[in-house]
């Protein structure tokens, strides 16, 4: 089982798209395992995006994703980290695949609805950044043999 960092950005939530991208993953497969609403500190924002500072996007990164509250989840599963990363789509929605959230529901780079880690370091930090061990749920769903082979 792996584990991936997930967030709903600041338009996902002022566009009502909570429920359809939870749906998205959930009927994936994947299983919510943390989940809490916070409104991002511009220190709390850059310390996510840590890796990106430096470029031109940055500011406008920080300004978007402190712009209103956000969904902060933790999804399991197999390959979670990349089906999750599928299931969003390209970073530009212009290119992302159609199903996908960001092709479906968003238009621009800059307003790309979702977040989810890039692979298991990122996973690793960013769950660990925004949620302590106890905020984190294991258990098993009766339908996970349906799902797991
Ligand atoms: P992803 O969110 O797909 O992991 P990323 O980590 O490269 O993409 O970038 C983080 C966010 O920064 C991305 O969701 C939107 C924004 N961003 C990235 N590249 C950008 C660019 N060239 N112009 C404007 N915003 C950009
Ligand atoms: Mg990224």
């Amino acid at each position: 089982m792996e584990r991936t960092f997930i967030m709903v950005k600041p338009d996902g939530v002022q566009r009502g798209l909570i429920g359809v991208i939870i749906t998205k993953l959930e009927r994936r497969g994947l299983r919510l395992v943390g989940m809490k609403m916070l409104h991002l500190s511009e220190d709390f924002a850059k310390k996510h995006y840590a890796v990106h500072v430096g470029k031109p996007f940055f500011a406008g990164l920080i300004d978007y994703i402190t712009m209103g509250p956000v969904v902060a989840m933790v999804w399991e599963g197999t390959h979670a980290i990349e089906v999750a990363r599928r299931t969003m789509g390209a970073t530009n929605p212009a290119n992302a695949d159609p199903g996908t959230i960001r092709a479906d529901y968003a238009l621009e780079i800059g307003r790309n609805l979702v977040h989810g880690s890039d692979g298991p370091k990122t996973a690793a930090t960013e769950i660990a950044l925004w949620f302590s061990e106890d905020e984190l749920m294991t258990y098993d769903r009766s339908i996970d043999r349906w799902i797991y082979e």
